[in-house]
This record gives C-alpha cells, sequence and structure tokens, in this order.
C-alpha cells in the first residue's frame, strides 16, 4: 500500500452562475477519486460549478482540508477559473502540488502552464492511470518518465510521451458518486430534464469521426467503451443506492454499438427500475426497431446533432452525415414514441444565408419536439480551432463562448447576420400554431430565458 495522501478532486466554479445554474457533477472526477480512494487515498471530491459555490467557498474548503495535491478539472469555459483557483490555493498552500487535468489541458497543455505560473503540472488524455502514478511519485518533485505528463522541472516545462489507454474500462471502479456532498438531490440535470434526482453516464472513450468543430484531444480517435453488464451495474447502484429517477446517457457513441445497446435495453426492460433516460445518438446508428426497443427500457427523448442542413456545410465539417439520413432517424424516433431533440450549429465554415435557410426549413419540416442552437465555438483542440483564419475569422476568445454571441465568423458573415439568424431561426420553429402551447408552458417555467430565446 503506498503512502496515504490527501488529495482535493475539484471541478472550478463558474463566474457569475449562481444556485440557479445547478448541474450535475463531474463524473471524471468521480471516477478519478473512486480510484485515489481504492488506493487509499483520502479524497475531498467537490464541484463547485454543478453546487453553485462561489470561488471563496470553494478555495476555504480546498485549504481547510490542507491536500497534498489539488486536482483541477477544466474545459476551455473554466480554464480561467481553475487558474483563478490554483492561485488562491498556491498562496494559502506553497507545497501543495497543482494538477490540472480535463479537455483543456489535454488539448493545449504546455501554453496553459506557461499562463498560469501556480499550476505544476497539466494531465494529457485519460487520467486514472497517470494520477496513480503521479501521487505515487510524491512527496518527491520529480515526473520525469510519468507519461501522460506535462510538468513544470524548475524554469523548464517537460513534455512526457502520451500514455496509451486503459485497455478494459471494465476495471474501473463504480464512481464515487457519494463523495459529493448532497448528490443527487442537491443537483440538477441540464435543460430539459424531467424528473429528479437525476444523473447521468458516458459509456464509452473516444471517437472515429473526425467532426471539424469537436475537440476529441482527450480521448483521440480510438474507441474504448463499457461493457452492457457494466453499465447495468452502474445504473443499478444509481437507483438503489441514490434514488435516481432519471439518467443521461451523454456520449455520442451510445446508440452505435447494436449488440450493446440491445443488452442494455433488454436489461432495463428486466429490472423495471422507477428509471426513464435521455440519450444523444447519431442519425445513421439506429432504425425504428432499435428506437421502439429503447422507449420500452424507458428512453424518452434522444438528441441528435443536426449541425447544418446544408450539405456542402455538413460534408466541410466532416460531419459524415446527409441531410436525409438525419430526416430518416428524426422520423423514426418519433414513430417510436421519443421525443426528439435536434441541435444546430450557427456560424459553421462555409456556412452563408442559403445554409441558414436550409437548417431553418429542415427543422421546420422535420418533427423535433425542440431544438438548440449554438453558435461555433472553436474550442483548442478542434481542427475549426487550427484552421480559424482559413475558414473565417475570430471575434472573440473562443473561452468566451456562451451561446448569447458569435465568437467566429465564416468568411462572408457579420455577427450581427448570425445574431439576427439565430432569433429568426427560434421565431419560426417556436411561433408556429401547433407549437404556442409548448412556447407558454416554457415562458412560464423560464420567462426570461424565453424572452431572450425569441429576441424580445
Ligand atoms: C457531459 C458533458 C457536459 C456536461 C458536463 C457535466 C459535468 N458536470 O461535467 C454539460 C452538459 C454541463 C457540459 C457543458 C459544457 N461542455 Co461539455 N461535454 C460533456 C461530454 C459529452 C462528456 C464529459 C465526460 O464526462 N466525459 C467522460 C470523462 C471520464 O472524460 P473527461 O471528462 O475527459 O475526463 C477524463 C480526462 O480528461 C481526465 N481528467 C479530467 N479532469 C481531470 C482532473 C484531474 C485532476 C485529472 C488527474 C484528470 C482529469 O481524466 C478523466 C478520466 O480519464 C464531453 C465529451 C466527452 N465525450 O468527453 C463534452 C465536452 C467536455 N464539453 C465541451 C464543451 C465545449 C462544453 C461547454 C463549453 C458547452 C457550452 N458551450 O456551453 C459547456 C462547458 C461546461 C463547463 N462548466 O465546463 C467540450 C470541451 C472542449 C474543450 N476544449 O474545452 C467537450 C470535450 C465536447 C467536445 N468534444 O467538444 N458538457
Ligand atoms: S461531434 Fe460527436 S461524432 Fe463528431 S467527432 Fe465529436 S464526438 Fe465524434
Amino acid at each position: 500500500m503506498p503512502n496515504t495522501l490527501r488529495v482535493a478532486l475539484i471541478n472550478p466554479p463558474v463566474p457569475g452562475a449562481g444556485r440557479r445554474e445547478k448541474s450535475l457533477p463531474s463524473l471524471a472526477l468521480a471516477q478519478l477519486a473512486a480510484v485515489a480512494r481504492a488506493q487509499g487515498h483520502e479524497v475531498l471530491l467537490r464541484d463547485a460549478a454543478a453546487g453553485g459555490a462561489s470561488f471563496k467557498r470553494t478555495v476555504n474548503e480546498i485549504v481547510a482540508f490542507q491536500p497534498d495535491l489539488l486536482g483541477l478539472s477544466a474545459t476551455s469555459a473554466t480554464i480561467q477559473s481553475a487558474r483563478a483557483v490554483a492561485a488562491a490555493v498556491r498562496e494559502a498552500l506553497p507545497g501543495c502540488l497543482c494538477l490540472l487535468g480535463g479537455p483543456h489541458a489535454s488539448a493545449v497543455p504546455r501554453s496553459t502552464l506557461e499562463a498560469s505560473p501556480a499550476l505544476d503540472a497539466a494531465l494529457v488524455g485519460e487520467g486514472e492511470e497517470t494520477l496513480l502514478e503521479l501521487l505515487g511519485r510524491l512527496p518527491g518533485r520529480n515526473f520525469s518518465g510519468v507519461r501522460g505528463l506535462v510538468w513544470r522541472d524548475g524554469q523548464e516545462i517537460r513534455s512526457e510521451e502520451r500514455r496509451p489507454r486503459l485497455s478494459d474500462l471494465n476495471l474501473l471502479p463504480l464512481p464515487w458518486w457519494e463523495g459529493y456532498p448532497g448528490y443527487p438531490e442537491g443537483f440538477r440535470a441540464a435543460a430539459g430534464g424531467r424528473r429528479w434526482p437525476a444523473s447521468y453516464l458516458v459509456t464509452s472513450r473516444g471517437c472515429p469521426y473526425r467532426c471539424t468543430f469537436c475537440d476529441r484531444s482527450v480521448f483521440g480517435q480510438s474507441v474504448t467503451s463499457f461493457s452492457a453488464e457494466y453499465i447495468l451495474r452502474a445504473v443499478d447502484e444509481m437507483v438503489r443506492r441514490f434514488g435516481v429517477r432519471e439518467l443521461d446517457f451523454e456520449d455520442d457513441l451510445f446508440t452505435l454499438y447494436e449488440p450493446r445497446l440491445r443488452r442494455v435495453c433488454e436489461g432495463l426492460i428486466e429490472r423495471r427500475h422507477d428509471l426513464i433516460w435521455r440519450c444523444h445518438a447519431r442519425a445513421e446508428a439506429v432504425g425504428e426497431e432499435l428506437f421502439r426497443l429503447m422507449q420500452q427500457a424507458g428512453c424518452r427523448q434522444v438528441t441528435l446533432g443536426v449541425e447544418s442542413g446544408d450539405e456542402r456545410v455538413l460534408a466541410l465539417a466532416r460531419k459524415r452525415l446527409r441531410p436525409a439520413q438525419i430526416a430518416e432517424t428524426v422520423k423514426a424516433a418519433h414513430r417510436a414514441r421519443l421525443k426528439v431533440d435536434g441541435f444546430f450549429i450557427l456560424g459553421l465554415p462555409g456556412e452563408d444565408d442559403a445554409a441558414i435557410e436550409k437548417s431553418i426549413g429542415l427543422a421546420l419540416e422535420l418533427p423535433f419536439d425542440d431544438i438548440g442552437i449554438a453558435f461555433l465555438a472553436p474550442l483548442p483542440g478542434s481542427e475549426v480551432s487550427d484552421r480559424a483564419e482559413e475558414w473565417g475569422r475570430m471575434v472573440a476568445g473562443a473561452e468566451l463562448a456562451d451561446t448569447a454571441r458569435p465568437v467566429y465568423l465564416p468568411h462572408g458573415m457579420t455577427a450581427e447576420r448570425l445574431t439576427q439568424a439565430r432569433i429568426e431561426f427560434y421565431r419560426r420553429f417556436h411561433l408556429r400554431p401547433r407549437r404556442i402551447g409548448r412556447l407558454f408552458c416554457r415562458f412560464i417555467a423560464h420567462p426570461r430565458a424565453t424572452l431572450r430565446m425569441l429576441g424580445v
């Protein structure tokens, strides 16, 4: 048994977010916590973003815990906050090692360390084995040869080679969800959830596709998946131990492996849990018969990444899907009595007025129950980020991406036109006679967000 160390695993706060912005806590950190605890380490697990905790409260809790290692997780959207937490903790606890993991660290590790003197190391790729090896090297500070690390060696920043991916995900312990105080009642599912308590799972790692807008720096192209048996065990635990009544399967590839999907559905049908679930799907993967099985197993909603209704824009985005395939899948899911949400991106390379019109046309023609429209944010690690200037121009930092304003303009597009197009898109979708009732309900539940969406 190695030395017992004190490890704080923290998702940093989202600046300005209050209690209303609550979401579900990080699966990655709950998984890493389970792995560290299995080796005898003592873990403080907190998700300030999901729990709506303030910066001050988060830092105070970490400092009171007196960790040997502070492990922060960040996307490009939360990197500034992670850096600020690291700086504050470093000041209070100069001996604590500050490590950053997650998509931003994997995409741009070296420049992140260069910009953040309080961070000692950035973890690239899958975290479990690298974290354990690093803990095995503490309290010393020589991480030479620890694969998956980019680290500060005095004045120098050193990059170790990438670590091979875990060969069998099923050997991982179940996430340590109970490490989050108040789990699951204290957290809320993202918009669209119907029941509570809710939780989520990601059942595969890596993706063989190469959509230009997507950052796959953490897991890359090779795919590993949890088995149906592992997934069912994780679901059983959530239901029996935590009373979870709604679950999100967040990975794009959840529906891609038909035999596994069938075994999960059959297992859920047998169990008769009081559980409904939602999932993401790629449009080519599922037919009506499978959608019906999913419905029988408790699935109520499928979210499809449509991105665009224009064939040329989809091809340039390397989506490897055509509008006709998307249309077929949406109709099949609808016939199977599933709610179907479509996600569109505005501002993809090659987008012009005609392409926008095709996207709106597709959304109006198909039986979508709801749509989401985001402006393209060229995130570090994505191909659009590397080729941003070739395909258009940045007008703000991608880390500032939110749904309110464009940060990137493809050639020939203006920020005003894109902003207007998004309002027009939402208006034409929602202000149809058959949708007015739903819009009214939405307004009652979220008045300000609904008015903002419609540009009022
Ligand atoms: C679920 C999810 C969400 C949930 C998050 C729920 C939560 N509390 O975490 C919701 C819907 C809220 C969400 C929101 C957003 N998301 Co999101 N999301 C995902 C998704 C689909 C799964 C994340 C996950 O759990 N993966 C499984 C875990 C095990 O993998 P992981 O998080 O990468 O963790 C591993 C390693 O990175 C590492 N690691 C991670 N953190 C740490 C920390 C330490 C200390 C260590 C040692 C290791 C380590 O070890 C882990 C295990 O191996 C990913 C895509 C994907 N497949 O990963 C996108 C993804 C993370 N999201 C992304 C984005 C862009 C966003 C938004 C900015 C979208 C928006 N415009 O609003 C927001 C930002 C939210 C935020 N506060 O950061 C991008 C991030 C890209 C980037 N460069 O930053 C991703 C990668 C999608 C993509 N391919 O582009 N998201
Ligand atoms: S958007 Fe989905 S399908 Fe495309 S590369 Fe990313 S994870 Fe894969």
